[in-house]
């Protein structure tokens, strides 16, 4: 039986947080080597795992996968989270690229410089609030489902729960207006796999704050 996949990466949510996620929602165990100084890092370039010198990093059923979506997309794929057909896939493609959209811009706030903060979390806010999450809103209203592709779990899901839960910590009001997301978070939160990795000391990570932001930026930078 293939061993545990092994997650490269610092010890912070960064791109590799959504491949935590899908894992975790599969329920699929994961072990984690964590990149603390720019020497790991220079470690991983130099030995030639990482194709194109960058993180997130998996070693999973003998590859070394690189690239975020690559690897979403093959535990998406291995793990029932893709849909059944082409057509669903490029909906849960089109809903997971939405979500991935909003879920960056929340990611990359705590590393943009200091005086443009406020700026940036104006932009984020509005458009979370007048583009994403009315998108998701219409698209649970259209169908009724409990899911936003074939009522069952995929990936566009899982990124979507991790995204709402991402905005709230910047605003704690902010599906004031979404009902159905409201549903939607509580429904998805209370799936047993997802409701532990919710659960504190499971391999989630927070938000970054500061000291944590400047650290990461050590290694990459
Ligand atoms: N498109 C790539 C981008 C990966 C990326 O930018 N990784 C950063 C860390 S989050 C990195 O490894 N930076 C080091 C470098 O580019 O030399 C992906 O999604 O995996």
């Amino acid at each position: 039986m293939a061993g545990k996949p092994k997650l490269h990466y610092f010890n912070g949510r960064g791109r590799m947080e959504p491949i935590r996620w899908m894992l975790a929602a599969a329920g699929v165990e994961f072990e984690e080597q964590f990149i603390q100084t720019k020497a790991d890092l220079q470690k991983l370039q130099h030995d030639g795992s990482l194709l194109y010198q960058q993180v997130p990093m998996v070693e999973i059923d003998g590859m070394k996968l690189v690239q975020t979506r690559a690897i979403i997309n093959y535990i998406a794929a291995k793990y029932n989270l893709y849909g059944k057909d082409i057509k669903e896939k490029a909906l849960i493609d089109m809903y997971f690229e939405g979500a991935a959209d909003l879920s960056e811009m929340i990611m990359i706030l705590p590393y943009k410089p200091a005086d443009t903060k406020e700026k940036e979390l104006t932009t984020i806010l509005e458009k979370a609030n007048n583009r994403y999450f009315p998108a998701f809103e219409k698209v649970l209203k259209s169908h009724g489902k409990d899911f936003l592709v074939g009522n069952q779990l995929s990936k566009a899901d899982v990124l979507l729960l991790e995204t709402i839960l991402a905005a709230e910590e910047l605003k704690g009001d902010i599906l004031s207006s979404f009902p159905l997301l409201k549903a939607f978070k509580a429904r998805t939160s209370n799936i047993p796999t997802i409701k532990k990795f919710l659960q504190p000391g499971s391999q989630r990570k927070s938000a970054p704050d500061e000291k944590a932001a400047a650290e990461a930026m050590k290694i990459f930078h």
